[in-house]
């Protein structure tokens, strides 16, 4: 009976928790009367939500809505968050993984940069292996260390984000890195023959079958190490590209012997996108300075800024690329530094690439998602102009041209093209799309978010973000299939939203609720490590990321390395002037962990972590060698460096794996 008793009541106690529970959840679904009503008068309103929320909202003078955003933001403890979103990394070079609606950094991914915690570029096999065919640039043969990371491009399949393959580009030195999406690793970064620049893109074709670039600014051509030509001779000497780098279905990475370019006037290339639907098989770019400005402000001649705006229009560039692959297959094209590339003039000849004018300044072009229209936004004019495709084929077909470029490019007539053109309000950029057949532009000059409707191409609404908003990212919302629910936006200031940090102040992106009937500013996440520029967000679910390695895989090739150490087999060779070591890492001590070198010898280590359960990573240091390497749970690295000076050198595990971390240590001993 005694038993009983006290468990009805635990019961009766769980119930009145539960009901209580209930009803403060109805409370806030509802939009409740006290949160409704402190949401329209000013912060002094105090919270009523029931249990300990009143006093704490009190204590932290917290407004009603405070506390709603905090509620529909906050990811409990151990659950996850809904959205993983994959931002660039500016000029951290790297990339960012944020859980959405979190704003929790989950990881960064070192690409372009030498990354310490992932030990990514610092004397291990595979991440020197993964950087190398990037580092050097072609035209200086300067060795590049850092990246202006812009615009990361998910791997797609039928429009569909697939969650295996991670492409960004390099706006600043023309090169572009892959990530694998299995282990969040950087496996190959490639400096883009022909570019010394790259900005439109990295956009994917629907089926990834390409990852396409275009150059920024312009490059003496054809590029090559001490090619000059003076600025007065930037007509006819200068070029962009179109890059359209061919991926390999398996591996996910780049293969430039069957990728292709496309010569290009040298005007601005900027962003880019891939037509999907019925626009399956084009590319947009779009571009500025038509005028081919070059500066020279103390020569009299107008700023870049000033002369990049003088003239009415420039380009939004129209690629075939499926009918610039057949191009390529019918050999006709010239191979400048290993790449294929087709001339303009074959271009034209070939009718792979249209223009069509463009408002002055433009910036951003969004294919929607059913592939139907193009979205180009102008920076100086408060419309965004909305092309249609089908009307661009007509055009095409009807040859209905307002005349050629200065490179014999046609033009297509702009109001036999252009299906709309919405005023937004001041300095629209970026456009994504929701489910609901809304689109969201960013405006830069405004400060805000402008949601419009397709279709009728008409304004709804327009929140405030702080401050500066340059690009945004809807959840799904490059696919062919978006999810709206969540939007961020990615602000270039954040001015007096966070504390003093010194002068150079975080960005600040921030999260959109796009699930009500109003637009809602949920969450300021400051961004410390760099500028984002572009982000994509994919659903959890899609990506299946591996928790272990299997057994000694090399992580450059995914598959068994040959120099797998296995538990009991750990030995130390010795020839002429090289030791090889084959080291195991486990909880918590390498074998071996003494290791003797002569002076002068090369020195190559194998360390196997031969851990089988999740998150037990150790790390290897050598001091005094600029070595790290994070071995994860079944990871095969190779080491390998010169020991020119005589010492005794301590190792250690860099990863705090168990109690005995510390004790995880050994002796490289150099002996004179
Ligand atoms: S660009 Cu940065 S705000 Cu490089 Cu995508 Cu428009
Ligand atoms: Cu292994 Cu610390």
């Amino acid at each position: 009976m005694q038993s009983r008793s006290s468990k009805e009541q635990r019961s009766g106690n769980t119930l009145r928790l539960a009901l209580l529970g209930l009803v403060f959840v109805v409370v806030l679904l509802a939009g409740g009367f006290s949160i409704g009503r402190a949401s329209k008068k000013a912060t002094t309103t105090k919270v009523s939500v029931g249990g300990g929320l009143d006093s704490i909202a009190a204590a932290r003078n917290l407004s009603a809505d405070d506390v709603e955003n905090a509620l529909a933001t906050y990811v409990p403890s151990g659950k996850y968050d809904d959205y993983y979103m994959f931002a660039s990394g500016g000029h951290s070079g790297q990339v960012f993984v944020i859980g959405i609606p979190s704003m929790r950094i989950l990881k960064t991914i070192a690409v372009f940069t030498p990354e310490p915690w992932q030990g990514y570029g610092y004397g291990n096999d595979w991440s020197e292996a993964a950087l190398k065919t990037g580092r050097t640039m072609p035209l200086t043969g300067n060795d590049i260390t850092w990246a202006d990371t812009h615009h990361p491009a998910l791997s797609e399949t039928n429009g569909e984000y697939d969650g295996r393959y991670l492409y960004i580009n390099d706006k600043g030195n023309g090169r572009i890195g892959f990530v694998d999406l299995r282990d969040f690793r950087t496996k190959q970064t490639i400096q883009i023959p022909n570019h010394q620049s790259t900005h439109g893109g990295a956009f994917i074709t629907p089926n990834s079958e390409y990852v396409h670039v275009s150059s920024n600014t312009p490059t003496v051509w054809p590029p090559a190490p001490n090619a000059y030509a003076p600025l007065d001779q930037y007509k006819d000497k200068y070029r962009g590209v179109s890059s359209w780098l061919s991926i390999d279905q398996k591996t996910g990475r780049m293969d430039l012997d069957k990728s292709f370019q496309i010569e290009l006037p040298p005007y601005t290339q900027d962003l880019a996108d891939a037509g999907k639907g019925p626009s399956l098989g084009w590319g947009f770019v779009n571009s500025y300075n038509s005028e081919m400005a070059t500066g020279g402000k103390m020569e009299g001649k107008p700023t870049i800024e000033s002369g990049a705006s003088a003239g009415a229009t420039d380009y939004l560039h129209i690629i075939n690329w499926k009918k610039a692959e057949e191009v390529v297959k019918a050999g006709k094209y010239d191979t400048i530094n290993g790449m294929k590339v087709i001339s303009m003039k074959t271009a034209v000849a070939e009718s792979v690439l249209f223009f069509a004018p463009e408002v002055r300044s433009p910036h951003g072009a969004d294919v929607t998602p059913d592939g139907k229209f193009i979205v180009v936004s102008g920076k100086l004019d408060p419309h965004t102009t909305v092309y249609s495709f089908d009307k661009i084929q007509k055009a095409i077909a009807a040859k209905d041209f307002e005349g050629t470029d200065p490179f014999g490019v046609p033009v297509l007539k702009f109001s036999s093209v252009v299906e709309a053109q919405v005023e937004l309000g001041a300095g629209p950029l970026h456009t994504q799309y929701d489910d609901k057949g809304f689109a969201y532009t960013s405006l830069f000059l405004e400060s805000a978010v402008a949601k419009w409707k397709l279709g009728d191409w008409k304004l709804v609404e327009k929140v405030p973000v702080q401050y500066n908003i340059g690009h945004l990212a809807v959840a799904q919302g490059d696919s062919a299939k978006p999810d709206g629910k969540y939007l961020v936006a990615l602000n270039k200031w954040s001015v007096d939203r966070f504390p003093s940090v010194g002068p150079l102040h975080p960005q600040n992106l921030q999260l959109v609720d796009l699930t009500g009937e109003k637009m809602r500013v949920r969450y300021d996440m400051p961004m410390g490590i760099g500028e984002p520029h572009y982000a994509q967000i994919i659903r959890r679910e899609t990506l299946k990321g591996i928790l272990n390695y299997e057994l000694g895989t090399d992580p450059l090739t995914m598959t068994t390395s040959k120099n797998v150490v296995q538990q009991g087999k750990e030995k130390i060779e010795q020839r002429p002037g090289v030791t090889e070591v084959w080291m195991s890492a486990l909880r918590s001590h390498f074998t071996p962990d003494v290791v003797r070198v002569k002076k002068g010898d090369k020195v190559i280590i194998h360390i196997t972590n031969v851990e089988t359960s999740r998150d037990t990573t150790h790390g290897f240091t050598i001091s005094g060698f600029n070595i790290q390497s994070s071995l994860e749970p079944g990871e095969a690295t190779s080491i390998e460096f010169t020991a020119d000076k005589a010492g005794a050198f301590a190792f250690y595990c860099t990863e705090f794996c168990s109690a005995l971390h510390m004790e995880m240590q050994g002796w490289l001993l150099v002996e004179p």
